[in-house]
């Protein structure tokens, strides 16, 4: 998954349900987390398993952001099921 912010504002981008590993540069060392800040003009990337069924948010965490619309539901379903 690439983030990549296009404001001039910081946005802690809560993924619920699963963690995800923040890939920098540190092979073998990526943190594993729930929240990442993506600054003003910058992109992180993460690695992410899809292991948990179901629908989970997918949110910026300041509550302004989010009911402006900076939310979105991740939906995690076997592909042969279509449940
Ligand atoms: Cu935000």
């Amino acid at each position: 998954m690439n983030l990549i912010n296009h404001t001039m504002m910081p946005h802690p981008i809560h993924l619920h349900g699963h963690f995800f590993e923040v890939v920098n540069g540190q092979k073998g060392q990526y943190p594993r987390k729930n929240v990442i800040n993506v600054l003003p003009g910058a992109k992180v990337t993460f690695d992410f398993t899809a292991d948990a069924m179901g629908d989970w948010a997918f949110h910026c965490h300041m509550l302004m952001h989010m009911h402006a619309g900076m939310f979105r539901v991740v939906t995690v379903r076997h592909e042969e099921s279509g449940e």
